[in-house]
């Protein structure tokens, strides 16, 4: 008798233990989930340069549960010598105004869960980044893009005229 309620007893602490252990689990998955959140990653990169701006484009996509906003870029350039080239960028939109293409600065970029954003300009979803400086001297743009979040995406971007960039189609040639 004894011995069958002390049996007893040690079962109901062990279906307590796989219960917490569950409840464990289940917290667990929960803020794997949250604490992944968003997940941006930068695909499909391209440059073009015009006289003192370029642009940068790039598919922002979103690998994460939650949402999450573009709230900062940063953009430096790098020469061929492995020079800094300082540059102001902004995060821009592209609107029509009657027949006239607009870029308007704006200041956040949003992608939606498991979502892509195409930042390509007029061929895209009117969203791209700017940069102004010196723009002739950089080889490798280096981009910094901050998230509302608190993530930070970092990502390389080659210039039109870059060795072995594959975007034959914007570059210009010298002499
Ligand atoms: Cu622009």
């Amino acid at each position: 008798m004894l011995k069958f309620s002390v049996a007893g007893a040690l079962n109901v602490k062990r279906l307590y233990l796989v219960a917490l252990a569950v409840v464990v689990a289940l917290v667990a998955g929960v803020g794997v989930v949250f604490g992944i959140g968003s997940v941006p990653v930068a695909e499909d990169i391209a440059t073009r340069h015009g006289t003192k701006a370029g642009a940068i484009f790039l598919n922002l996509r979103n690998n994460g549960f939650l949402a999450d906003c573009v709230v900062g870029v940063e953009v430096y350039g790098e020469t061929k010598d492995g020079k800094r080239v300082d540059l102001q960028s902004e995060l821009h939109t592209t609107v029509m105004e009657g027949n006239v293409m607009k870029m308007v600065k704006v200041d956040k970029v949003c992608v939606g869960p498991f979502g892509v954003v195409r930042m390509r300009g007029a061929e895209g979803e009117g969203y791209h980044i700017m940069v102004f400086g010196e723009i002739e001297k950089v080889n490798v743009y280096h981009v910094t893009l901050k998230f509302q979040s608190g993530k930070v995406l970092h990502f390389h971007a080659k210039a039109p005229t870059a060795a072995g960039h594959t975007d034959h189609g914007m570059g210009h040639r010298h002499g």
